[in-house]
């Protein structure tokens, strides 16, 4: 058969942080050839998938993946041959049996979903399809309609994404009413651009951060949110109604196990996990803060079921995402449906390794009505699939980073010609 696989090969490339990432290409028996490239996290949970590194200290400060590159150019191209680029589920189930362990310690998340996303690329090609529409197929033939994402921009980078005294990771502007992606966009954008003249104006660096957002110091938590709502106002957006807001805490790195503390150092406050979530609450109060992303720490059951609760919820209106805390990982995500936690998963195909897992982890989010944000990683390449991906599973969400940095823009950019392509 011409579309069975005739090649794979991998490259170590450069990532979004200048770190090297792995890309792979498979070439079929009909000429067509697919390349698909994986991101990398700064601020990564715990139970993610292992991402091999070489460790060679001669080599980008270890960092390095040739091991990943060889454990596709090797074993993966001896044993991928011949398939059809269409056994999505047979090819992503051999890799994980060649690799035999729980966490893809062996060959290596990295290596594993490069080979995995170049497989489904292919196979969109012999399908002659565009990938979102292939995506679909795999995952819900019954489906026609599609919808385009609410985007949750990224504006100011802190935590691990960036040098600010920051300690929540990510301060977002959620343009969740205009009817087009397109409209969306363009209100981040605006709002994007406003502050960085209200930035200016004070002072303040303009730099941007990891995901493209600013990224300068700032006297308190609150003054970033005081001024984000400066910027939706003068960019004549109302508050509230066009455009929400949302943080992503990144709440493990600043939460201390042993003592289980929350130690916000900008602030000066050391917290218990039920004085953080007051903390939430009194910024729920001025602001129209209705997304958390993990607002508490991967390990801090106990506090997710007190902030999941219906009347919590219910009582402010907001959308409660695990990151850390499920990592894309079916397991950890039916333990969180036991316990009632959360109402939305991020999905980010890294942190479990196979295209087939990152859609059996969003068809039982879906069955259990959790909604989807499918989600970039702060290391990133131009590599666009997670756009077609949330196209694909209609994820309510996407997170690709401010309206900056080509990286990001990409993301943006596909979305932009998917919603031509589907008028
Ligand atoms: C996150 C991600 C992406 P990282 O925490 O949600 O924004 O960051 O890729 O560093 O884990
Ligand atoms: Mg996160």
């Amino acid at each position: 058969m011409p579309d069975k696989i005739k090649k794979i090969s991998a490259l170590e490339i450069l990532d979004s942080q200048g770190k090297p990432t792995v890309q792979a290409t498979v070439e079929l028996g009909n000429g067509l050839t697919a390349t698909a490239a994986v991101p990398s996290g700064a601020s990564t949970g715990q139970f993610e998938a292992c991402e091999l590194r070489d460790g060679d200290q001669a080599r980008y400060h270890g960092q390095g993946v040739l091991q990943a590159v060889e454990n596709i150019n090797g074993l993966l191209n001896r044993e991928l041959k011949g398939l059809q680029a269409t056994e999505q589920s047979k090819i992503d189930d051999l890799m994980i049996e060649l690799d035999a362990t729980p966490n893809k310690n062996r060959l290596g998340a990295n290596a594993i979903l490069a080979v995995s996303l170049a497989v489904a690329k292919a196979g969109a090609l012999t399908a002659k399809l565009p990938l979102y529409e292939y995506l679909r197929h795999l995952y819900d033939p019954s489906e026609k309609k599609y919808k385009l994402p609410v985007p949750l921009v990224n504006v100011v980078n802190g935590g691990k994404h960036a040098s600010t005294n920051l300690d929540i990771q990510e301060f977002w502007i959620v343009p969740h009413r205009a009817p087009t992606f397109g409209e969306r966009l363009r209100q981040a954008s605006e709002v994007f651009q406003s502050l960085g003249s209200l930035l200016s104006g004070l002072g303040l660096d303009t730099d941007l951060g990891n995901e493209g957002g600013y990224a300068p110091n700032f006297e308190s938590h609150r003054q970033v949110l005081d001024l984000l709502q400066q910027a939706v106002e003068s960019s004549g957006l109302r508050l509230g109604e066009d455009i929400l807001f949302g943080l992503d805490a990144g709440s493990s790195v600043f939460y201390n196990e042993a003592e289980r503390i929350y130690k916000l150092n900008l602030d000066k406050r050391r917290l218990s996990t039920d004085e953080m979530i007051e903390y939430y609450v009194d910024l729920m109060e001025v602001y129209p803060v209705r997304f958390l992303e993990d607002p508490l720490a991967e390990e801090d059951w106990g506090g997710w079921q007190r902030i999941s609760s219906d009347h919590f919820v219910r009582a402010n209106h907001i959308r409660l995402i695990g990151d850390d805390l499920f990592v894309t990982n079916k397991d950890r995500l039916a333990k969180g449906i036991s316990l009632s936690v959360a109402n939305t998963v991020l999905i980010k195909p890294n942190q479990i390794g196979t295209l087939t897992e990152t859609l059996e982890t969003i068809k039982l989010a879906q069955a259990n009505n959790y909604e989807i944000a499918v989600s970039h990683r702060s290391g990133e390449t131009t590599d666009t699939t997670i756009a077609d991906l949330a196209i694909a599973v209609n994820a309510e969400y996407i997170k690709a980073g401010a309206t900056s940095r080509g990286e990001r823009i990409a993301k943006y950019n596909r979305l932009l010609n998917i919603e031509e392509q589907l008028k």
